[in-house]
């Protein structure tokens, strides 16, 4: 068959596509078929018709000679994709009558596909929006990532405690990827440089083989495909048959293991960087595999390698690929004989850093021990760098090497073209804080990119009922011009079209709430306010504000039960790093908490409390549709922009939040009067910290807060061990960094609003709609745009 010409997509032709891949690619019967044997017949017949777009755009663009963006992420948190690849090939509705004809249930086969988690979070999903919205608007582009074999864990929880056991999405076959044996680059480590004929050569020590694997990435409706390129480690030499032949098979399968060990597990920590010798040689495996394949590509098709700017623009997803720098550097100078100001003026011209966090804790740098070890040849050449750099600004008063460690984040700023900050207020603090110095010196690097999200993934597909009534009222051209959606403002006005956009909320309440019941034992109300924070458990994001105003909240509904109160059920989910005991200790108070609330006959009409375990894109996939109130609550200044945020506007549920990352942007967006702020500002929290005393203070002044930390201090929710949570009163009366007790006075009087609004359901559903009506420049395609236009240079095919 020549696939230019695969048929028309009816019903019909995909049963048969389902049947044969269950016969030929699978080599099942359909009577003997599990689930699993037809989510792969199925993801196979719906791959095939990416197949022939992806030849297509690859095609195109080698025709144009157009500039190839390449997007370097330690993380790609990308989740399923069989309902992605349906929806972007506009296929839904045929797949669901195809499987409806061949018995199966639509949703269920949907639902047996595990959930690549190849992320710990905002980083990672942000490079996941990221590629389908490059797909999106034909943009050139390929994602390079390190294929882990065991994504972020699989959290759950025992007598309220977080217990974590390793992730396993590829212990089932995964649709989605193409080895590519062939396309194998040899990385080294360590060893030794020496001098020859003027030329440093690096000859390492330890070498593994990066083999890629690849998945195509539909943008909406399919006319463009790009590649997400995964590197997977493999043993040069798989196998020590002398060893074996010896009958030790140990060591006959050590090189095998060892090698393995690279692309193993992704580091589960988002915030602490531990300088692990592991980490560096991941960072190393995959931008290294990543630039030998690009200038591979570049080879093929220019022989002036002066050309790499024009041609090429690679991104570093924060400091994780920024040995990119030295690397590039390394290989235009030491192996293709280039002098070295222009080797580093090339891949100055081609890189680019997006900087995604100011946490003094997540800022990356390495002892020059561990550093020299693995990569001699690099040190060298970091320290050339920082040398060319200090000789062109002689004033210079800092240095990437300072402390016997290498500074990342300086690094990669030197070695950039632009950097990024990723939001509006995140921008103005990298210029005024972490890069001030540097900033002054390259006044005109630093830009920003406020941060988007998939409107395919995070409203089209999610929450189909939405999507149904806006596409009724406005057409469908809003799936890929989000800012469309502004035309559904004059509809706010009319009370029959809020009906039904109040109609649309309370069905994907209804649906959470029965998967509520069945999954987790939980009977909640559907018409009770659905108050949700997600995202992982950070001091900075304050989880334990959220828990306290609960707490509060609860005690004074016990003082007056029958006072009217506004039902709530308060959800929240997200997990800690397995080393982070504070975070781990939040997420048992909660599920204390939770246990205790929710037993009391006297308030839980009025409150429920619940943690979901084992948070994930599906799960946020689920919850976000159903949610009344966003939470976006983190200390400001700290949450560099935030994407859950918008994700929750977008599908219509008002934030309650502070005036930090993106949160700023959504209310400029939605309306200051559809948005519950509350708290200090950045400055204010600068200068609150200075106070003495200042939680005693804030604790002093409020009685609500001091009954609920002495609720919490006195084991109230942890009768079998009173003091379990003392450690958290205190850190919060006492030094309480993040400004707890400070911010839960004004935390407290919103949430108040936040129940009045919401008992008048007419004008909670006019704010909700707003909501939704003004998110539209939060999609990622304007972000993509964004870098194309100012970072990258790029254009769409
Ligand atoms: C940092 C580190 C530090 C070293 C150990 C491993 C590791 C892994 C990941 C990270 C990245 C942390 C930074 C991060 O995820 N930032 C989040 O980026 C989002 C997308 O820009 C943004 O919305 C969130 O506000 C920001 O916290």
């Amino acid at each position: 068959m020549n696939i230019a010409t695969l048929p028309a997509v009816s019903t019909d032709t995909l049963r048969d596509a389902i049947l044969s891949h269950l016969a030929y690619s699978f080599g099942k019967t359909p009577e003997a078929a599990q689930i699993e044997d037809w989510r792969m017949a199925l993801s196979f017949a719906i791959r095939d018709r990416m197949v022939a777009r992806w030849f297509e755009a690859t095609r195109r663009t080698y025709e144009a000679e157009a500039k190839r963006v390449y997007y370097l992420s330690m993380e790609f948190l990308i989740g399923r994709l069989l309902e992605d690849g349906i929806v972007n090939l506009r296929l839904q509705e045929q797949a669901r009558a195809a499987l409806y004809d061949l018995g199966l249930d639509y949703d269920a086969v949907l639902a047996d596909e595990p959930d690549a988690a190849l992320g710990n979070g905002g980083l990672g999903r942000l490079a996941a929006c990221f590629l389908e919205s490059l797909s999106t608007l034909s943009c050139p582009a390929m994602g390079y990532g390190i294929r882990y074999e065991h994504g972020l864990f699989r959290q759950s929880f025992h007598d309220g405690r977080q217990v974590e056991a390793p992730e396993t999405w590829l212990l089932q076959r995964h649709a989605w990827e193409f080895e590519r044996p062939e396309a194998r680059y040899r990385i080294g480590f360590g060893g030794q440089v020496r001098e020859s004929g003027g030329r440093a050569v690096w000859t390492p020590e330890e070498e593994v083989d990066a083999e890629a694997f690849d998945t195509p990435i539909a943008g909406w409706q399919g006319h463009w495909v790009n590649t997400l390129r995964l590197w997977s480690a493999k043993a040069v030499h798989p196998f020590d048959l002398t060893s074996f032949n010896r009958g030790d098979f140990a060591a006959a399968a050590a090189p095998e293991a060892l090698a393995r060990t690279i692309s193993r597990v992704l580091y589960p920590d988002d915030t602490t960087e531990q300088g692990k010798e592991l980490r560096l040689k991941q960072e190393f495996f995959f931008t290294a595999a990543a630039l030998r394949d690009i200038l591979r590509r570049f080879d093929s098709e220019y022989d002036d390698l002066g050309r790499l700017p024009e041609k090429v623009a690679i991104q570093l997803n924060d400091t994780h690929p920024a040995i990119a720098g030295p690397e590039l550097v390394r290989i235009l100078h030491d192996e293709r004989g280039i002098d070295f100001d222009t080797a580093m003026t090339l891949a100055q011209g081609t890189l680019n850093y997006t900087n995604h966090t100011l946490l003094p804790e997540a800022l990356e740098s390495w002892h020059e021990g561990v550093f020299g070890k693995l990569l001699p040849r690099h040190l060298q050449i970091v320290d050339r760098i920082d040398d060319a750099h200090a000789r062109a600004h002689p004033s210079r008063g800092f240095s990437m090497r300072a402390d016997h460690q290498v500074r990342m984040g300086e690094l990669s700023f030197v070695m950039a073209n632009r950097v990024n900050g990723v939001s509006a207020l995140h921008t103005g603090l990298m210029k005024e804080t972490v890069f001030a110095e540097l900033n002054a010196l390259h006044p005109e690097k630093i830009v920003n990119q406020t941060n988007g999200v998939t409107p395919r993934r995070w409203l089209l597909s999610c929450n189909p009922g939405l999507s149904e009534l806006i596409t009724d009222t406005i057409g469908d051209g809003w799936v890929a011009d989000l800012e469309r959606l502004r035309e559904i403002e004059p509809e706010v006005e009319d009370a029959g079209w809020r009906d039904r956009f109040a109609a649309a909320k309370r069905a994907n309440k209804a649906t959470l709430s029965d998967w509520l019941g069945e999954t987790q034992g939980l009977q909640v109300d559907p018409e009770a306010m659905f108050d949700i924070q997600i995202k992982r458990m950070h001091e900075y994001k304050r989880q334990h504000l959220n828990i306290l105003e609960a707490i509060a909240h609860w005690q004074e509904i016990k003082d007056a039960p029958d006072a009217g109160w506004v039902p709530r059920i308060k959800i929240f989910a997200g997990k800690a790093a397995p080393g982070y005991a504070f975070a781990k200790d939040i997420i048992r108070l909660i599920n204390d908490v939770s246990r205790v609330v929710n037993a009391d006959q006297a308030t839980r009409e009025a409150l429920q409390v619940a943690f979901l375990p084992n948070y994930n894109v599906t799960l946020a996939e689920r919850l976000i549709p159903a949610a009344d109130l966003s939470e976006q609550i983190s200390t400001a200044g700290k949450e560099a922009s935030g994407t859950g945020n918008m994700k929750f506007a977008l599908n219509g549920a008002p934030t309650i939040g502070t005036l930090d990352g993106a949160n700023v942007e959504i209310r400029e967006h939605v309306g200051a009067e559809n948005f519950f702020l509350f708290g200090m500002t950045a400055p204010e929290v600068t200068a609150r910290r200075e106070v003495e005393a200042h939680a005693r203070q804030a604790i002093e002044a409020d009685p609500r807060l001091a009954r609920a930390l002495e609720a919490v201090g006195s084991g109230v929710f942890s009768p079998d061990e009173p003091d379990r949570y003392a450690h958290i009163v205190e850190n919060l009366s006492g030094h309480d960094y993040f400004l707890v007790a400070s911010d839960f006075t004004d935390y407290w009087r919103a949430q108040r609003e936040v129940d009045s609004a919401y008992a008048d359901r007419d004008r909670w559903t006019r704010m909700a709609a707003l909501n939704t009506a003004r998110s539209g420049w939060f999609s990622s395609d304007r972000t993509i745009r964004g870098y194309m236009d100012d970072i990258w240079g790029a254009k769409s095919l």
